[in-house]
């Protein structure tokens, strides 16, 4: 039996004048309300801010059709492949196992979509808050129904894979050896001046040559090939590979879409393995998420996204230590407290952690892990104002992260934070923070959460005609914002600001998610609580 599904069990009806339903699609009216400012500098020095509300109206149209769907991992052979490939199959087939604790039984703790709740409203009755399950507000593809695939330099399939990995239990790992021996990751493109050295040895399954245009063409075939031979109507496609370095930004390579077809075909030195990747999901249409840091979105591929109306979403999952950051760097900032250094180590024993052992890639991590507080920062011009005290920081906090490969900790990150903050009256205030990650284990609820989150984006169409006309909708925004709350290093549309915080980047999803069924957004005003 497959392990019971909350949607089965449960419905949500909006009933308003706003909504509607048809067997296709919820249609909502939304009017999203905010406050337009004009920042006036005085001559006398001193500023006005000149505030007013404002509303814009939209109509929002969801797919209520939940389509069949694969999930492709570049990297299925790795801790974070394996381990997810684990879960849904644990999960389908409802599989227990005994470790040291005792009897142990699948579910999808740390997942936001199918371990969180949301705040419906409150009860008509009793007025009390009513929560329900993330993922019951809309129709989403349920992860025990993904379709698995993948590809990996390494060729091993998963069970031994799985074996390689060291995360799960002994007696788990041996009950899914019947599905996971028959699963062989397809060969894969392997540039190795992207990745550290140390990965050579497990390349062993690559694509021959060096003809950056074949491999574009075969990995746009493998993609095709997976759809068809499961009979899928999407396909989800997720870089959970190594950690690359950074890939230069050179004009005429890869600062247009032009560029950089030109640049696949010249099979250009800069061109990486991820950004060949995307370039055939886009072109395939598939939607492509990198849970890793590098810069797999060079200018010319942002552009390529948006011309094909594509989906793309990163960077860099958002897991263990900075998840931690965003919200207790948040509540600091937000309560007036300074943090005037963040000190972070880690050190981790699995390859991932290999891999980083080298500054190239090193880098792409630390820029990812380092800019997670500067949207707090920017937002506080009390605590940070642009120019700093002489000798103390200004706007910025003295932020340093270290990474250490140590082979014996495994799969079992460390991590070690020290928060420095002055507080008032010249006090100081040191929070030290250190947090055992199960590495894998964290990441793969994350993994899967921005599967099915990527899947439900690509339901959703909108207009801001107000006629409603069927022809005046259309997709959403290629980069998915939508998915920040599990990323480190939110894309954003450029010009526009990428949020960290990650009380916001949740209100912010589970909001829209409202405005999707024609709810309004919890403000958390509660003025009943307030006023009698
Ligand atoms: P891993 O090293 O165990 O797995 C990576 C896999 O990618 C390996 O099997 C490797 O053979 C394969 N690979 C390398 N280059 C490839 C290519 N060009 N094409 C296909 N396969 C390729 O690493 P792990 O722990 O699974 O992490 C995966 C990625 O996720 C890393 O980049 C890591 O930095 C990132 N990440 C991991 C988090 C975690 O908590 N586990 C959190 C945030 C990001
Ligand atoms: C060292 O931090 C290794 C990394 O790959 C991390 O384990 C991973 O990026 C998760 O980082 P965080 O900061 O979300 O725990």
């Amino acid at each position: 039996p497959t392990a019971a599904r909350h949607e089965d069990a449960m419905s949500i009806k909006v009933s308003s004048p706003n909504v509607k339903y048809d067997d296709a699609n919820i249609t909502t009216k939304y009017s999203f309300q905010d406050t337009a400012v004009n920042v006036v500098r005085n001559a006398d020095g001193t500023t006005e801010y000149q505030a007013q509300p404002v509303s814009s109206e939209y109509q929002f149209k969801t797919g209520r059709k939940v389509p069949k769907t694969g999930l492709m991992m570049i990297g299925w052979g790795g801790n974070n492949g394996t381990t997810l490939t684990a879960s849904v199959l644990a999960n389908r087939h409802n599989i227990s196992w005994h470790n040291k604790e005792g009897v142990q039984t699948p579910n999808f703790y740390g997942s936001l979509v199918r371990a969180s709740t949301i705040r419906l409203g409150h009860d008509a009755q009793t007025g009390k808050d009513v929560y329900v399950p993330f993922g019951s507000v809309l129709p989403t593809v349920h992860p025990n129904d993904l379709v698995l695939g993948g590809w990996d330099i390494s060729g091993m399939t998963i069970d031994a894979a799985t074996t390689r990995a060291k995360v799960l239990d002994y007696d788990l790992q041996r009950q899914l050896v019947s599905y996971t021996s028959s699963m062989k990751p397809l060969p894969s493109v392997y540039y190795p001046d992207f990745i550290a050295a140390n990965q050579g040895e497990r390349a062993d399954n690559v694509l021959p040559g060096n003809d950056k245009q074949a491999h574009l063409e075969q990995l746009r075939a493998d993609i095709r090939n997976f759809k068809a031979q499961n009979g899928l109507e999407q396909t989800i496609v997720v870089w959970t590979a190594n950690t690359e370095r950074y890939s230069q930004i050179i004009p005429g390579v890869n600062d247009t879409a032009d560029n950089l077809m030109q640049a696949i075909k010249d099979s250009h030195a800069e061109v990486s393995p991820s950004t060949l990747f995307v370039v055939a999901c886009i072109l395939e249409n598939a939607p492509y998420i990198n849970g890793a840091p590098q810069n797999t979105f060079v200018p010319g591929c942002i552009e390529l996204a948006e011309r094909h109306r594509a989906f793309i979403g990163g960077d860099d999952l958002k897991t263990g230590q900075t998840r931690f950051k965003t919200a207790l760097a948040e509540m600091l900032v937000n309560a007036g407290i300074k943090p005037l250094s963040i000190a972070s180590y880690n050190h981790l024993g699995n390859n991932d952690g290999a891999n980083l052992s080298v500054p190239q890639t090193f880098q792409s991590k630390e820029l990812s892990k380092r800019g997670v507080v500067d949207d707090l920062v920017e937002s506080n011009g009390l605590l940070y104002p642009r120019a700093g005290k002489k000798g103390l920081p200004g706007k910025e906090i003295d932020h340093c992260i270290v990474i250490k490969y140590l082979p014996a900790v495994g799969d079992g990150k460390v991590a070690m934070d020290d928060y420095y903050s002055e507080l008032t009256l010249g006090g100081r205030n040191r929070i030290m923070v250190s947090n055992i990650c199960e590495d894998s284990l964290l990441a793969t609820p994350i993994l899967m959460d921005l599967v099915l989150l990527a899947e439900l984006m690509t339901r959703i169409t909108y207009t801001d005609s107000q006629s409603g006309d069927a022809d005046s909708y259309q997709t959403m925004y290629s980069i998915m914002s939508l998915l920040s709350f599990s990323l480190k290093a939110p894309l954003a549309k450029k010009g526009r600001d990428a949020v960290n915080a990650i009380s916001r980047q949740r209100n912010g999803l589970a909001n829209f998610m409202k405005a999707l069924i024609g709810l309004p957004p919890n403000d958390d005003v509660a003025i009943s609580d307030r006023i009698w």
